[in-house]
């Protein structure tokens, strides 16, 4: 096998139910630029290949022209499936070609793994110095695999499993990810945003996560290293939107202020983006300096671990936060008006109850009211991911596992654990009741958003970012409309237009002539509002056709009422048909 003429290929299979087809970031991993980064400095032909929908037929004649010499698959538990029939197809056509596994499910199921399927040889944990070393085998036989450290490998009928390798203590060390390797739709940051990793490991030990098992101590690239690879994405794609992807990003306060500051002048000098990142709420709560710096910089969402309303619920999960704590540092995002906030919480989780889901679901009534039109919600059912303490020992939480081999699971649409008060089919009710109330929440709160805090929503959809606040907002034929034109230079509020140039601009509805015998209705997302019939009438003139003045004249002329008295009456109501976004003004 040639290094050059026989490219490595690194695969990675997304499991999709379909929702994801339009959005290219899925289709990128990252471990795996940074496997191809490493291993092409090291003079290996690389490339990489993702696709969330590949063709078996297709994929083996792409490999056949491409003639690599060997083949690896990125792999979570929602990919495992589909990862070993491709496996067992390329080795049912290409029998010599090395297939190796590596990512977080294999990490942990190495053996099963390889019981089950044909590939060759698993690298557990960090792949960059083991993938180096197991090419080196392959391409150049200059090392025996016995010696290779943090493999489990086949050997004729038998699984030998090496033992670990030491985590990379200094990520620095390893090469910026080169995005430049990215081909095609892969790069396409109109369409999708990267994914940036800032550490690796995790010191926490969450029950529920896997990386309490495989990530080991929380090792930081330095600030210099991270603001690299942003210059390179910056400079050489137009990123919209960065996500970082790492739980505790913020830990280090003068990281972050130095990656702050050079985001911020990477903004200033070339082109506005903005981020995302990640934080626990105690390291946070201990460093809400830096959210205004973080805001300052482009910081639109914030994600922090909640879990669940119930402390008792964050004890057993060994989060070691509390209710008290969030509940701070979402007051604290508000102050430093950091424009989202975004949480997940678990449905499913350890002795759960009616009750408890109910808490859960009060708990964010709160956040939201707190943060309203800021706080995002998503929620997910517990999965049992193998390597987690929720794995091996589920009767510790009140916990039993329906589907151990994960078969008939989709990206958690399927309820994988009971709990001794709810079976799986409760389970599943009270998750859709617990969307339906989010949704009622969110509805309630609507009012209390600000117009800036709106036409933020909107504004953001230019750079990727859609909320479900923006969902809900823009579902609404008035609101969408009103930001929409609002955000086209001819338009303006009420409250923009100084009083006494009123007359010369027109006021234009964003509401559908909608009626109910003579009088309009405006068909708000909230609730239907019924004007009377002289309003129905004012609103009718308001087209975008006619200045407020014409309008005056038109209804005065017809009705016989001094022009004065109108002015002001309509004035009123154009007011109040402000605060629904009910009307905006155009200047013709
Ligand atoms: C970013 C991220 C996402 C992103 C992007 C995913 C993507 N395309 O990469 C999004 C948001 C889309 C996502 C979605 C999901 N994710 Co996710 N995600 C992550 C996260 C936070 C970072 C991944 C990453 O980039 N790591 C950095 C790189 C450097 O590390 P790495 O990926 O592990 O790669 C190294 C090794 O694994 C190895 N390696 C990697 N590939 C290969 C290939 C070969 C051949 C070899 C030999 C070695 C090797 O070498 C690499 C370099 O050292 C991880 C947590 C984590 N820290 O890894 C969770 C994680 C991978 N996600 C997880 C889960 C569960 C999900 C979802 C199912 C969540 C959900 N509820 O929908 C979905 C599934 C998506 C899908 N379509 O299948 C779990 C997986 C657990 C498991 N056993 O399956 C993790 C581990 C989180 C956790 N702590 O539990 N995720
Ligand atoms: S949930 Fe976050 S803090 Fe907890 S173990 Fe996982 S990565 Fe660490």
């Amino acid at each position: 096998m040639d290094k050059n003429t026989n490219k490595i290929l690194l695969i990675y299979i997304g499991y999709s139910t379909g929702d994801e087809k339009d959005s290219g970031t899925k289709n990128l991993q990252l471990g795996q630029l940074y496997l191809g980064t490493l291993l092409t400095k090291a003079g290996y032909g690389v490339k990489l290949y993702s696709d969330l929908f590949p063709d078996p037929d297709d994929f083996i004649e792409f490999i056949r022209e491409g003639n690599y010499g060997m083949a690896g698959f990125y792999c979570i538990t929602n990919t495992i499936y589909r990862v070993s029939a491709m496996a067992d197809t390329i080795k049912e056509h290409f029998p010599s070609m090395p297939v190796l596994l590596g990512g977080p499910h294999v990490t942990v199921m190495d053996r099963e793994t390889l019981e089950n399927c044909r590939a060759d040889l698993i690298i557990r944990h960090e792949g960059e110095y083991t993938f180096r070393e197991v090419a080196e085998y392959f391409y150049e036989k200059k090392i025996s695999l016995h010696d290779i450290k943090g493999i489990t490998w086949r050997k004729g009928d038998e699984i030998i499993r090496n033992p670990d390798r030491e985590f990379i203590k200094n990520l620095d060390e390893l090469p910026v990810p080169d995005w430049h390797m990215l081909e095609g739709d892969m790069a396409d940051f109109n369409h999708s945003y990267p994914n940036i990793i800032t550490g690796r490991g995790c010191p926490f030990k969450c029950a529920f996560c896997y990386e309490s098992f495989g990530g080991g101590e929380y090792r930081m690239r330095s600030a210099g290293h991270v603001i690299k690879e942003i210059e390179l994405l910056v400079n050489n794609w137009n990123v919209k939107y960065i996500k970082f992807v790492d739980d505790i990003f913020i830990v280090n306060s003068e990281r972050m202020e130095q990656i702050c500051s050079a985001i911020k002048d990477l903004r200033e000098k070339k082109y506005p983006f903005y981020w995302f990142c990640e934080a626990r709420v105690d390291i946070l709560e201990k460093r809400l300096h830096l959210l205004s710096k973080m805001r300052e910089a482009g910081l639109a969402i914030l994600q922090i671990g909640v879990e669940s309303g119930n402390q008792d619920i964050l004890d057993l999960y060994n989060k070691k936060i509390t209710l008290e704590q969030i509940e701070k540092t979402v007051k604290a995002c508000v102050e430093a008006d950091i424009f989202s906030v975004s949480i997940n919480v678990i449905i499913g989780g350890p002795f759960e109850t009616e009750e408890k889901i109910k808490n859960t679901t009060d708990f964010v009534r709160k956040l939201i009211k707190i943060a309203p039109g800021r706080l995002i919600c998503n929620n997910s059912l517990l999965t049992p991911y193998p390597g987690t303490l929720i794995h091996k020992e589920p009767e510790r939480f009140g916990l039993k596992i329906i589907d151990p081999s994960f078969k008939d699971g989709q990206t958690e649409d399927v309820v994988f654990m009971e709990s001794e008060k709810m079976n799986k089919y409760d389970i599943h009710k009270a998750r859709l009741r617990f969307e339906r109330d989010l949704y009622g929440i969110m509805l309630s709160e609507l009012e209390n958003l600000t117009a800036e805090q709106i036409e933020e929503h909107f504004n953001m959809t230019c750079y990727g970012i859609k909320t479900p606040w923006y969902s809900i907002l823009s579902s609404d034929k008035g609101i969408k409309t009103y930001f929409n034109l609002k955000d086209i230079k001819l338009y303006r509020g009420y409250g923009e237009i100084e009083e006494e140039k009123l007359d010369d601009w027109c006021p234009q509805r964003t509401y559908s002539m909608e009626y109910s015998n003579s009088q309009s209705v405006l068909d708000r997302i909230t609730g239907k509002i019924k004007l009377s019939e002289e309003e129905s009438k004012f609103y009718k003139y308001s087209s975008g056709k006619l200045t407020f003045r014409e309008i005056v004249n038109i209804l005065s002329e017809k009705t016989g009422e001094g022009k004065k008295e109108l002015r002001e009456k309509m004035m009123d109501f154009y007011k109040r048909m402000d605060s629904l976004y009910a009307i905006i003004w155009l200047r013709l």
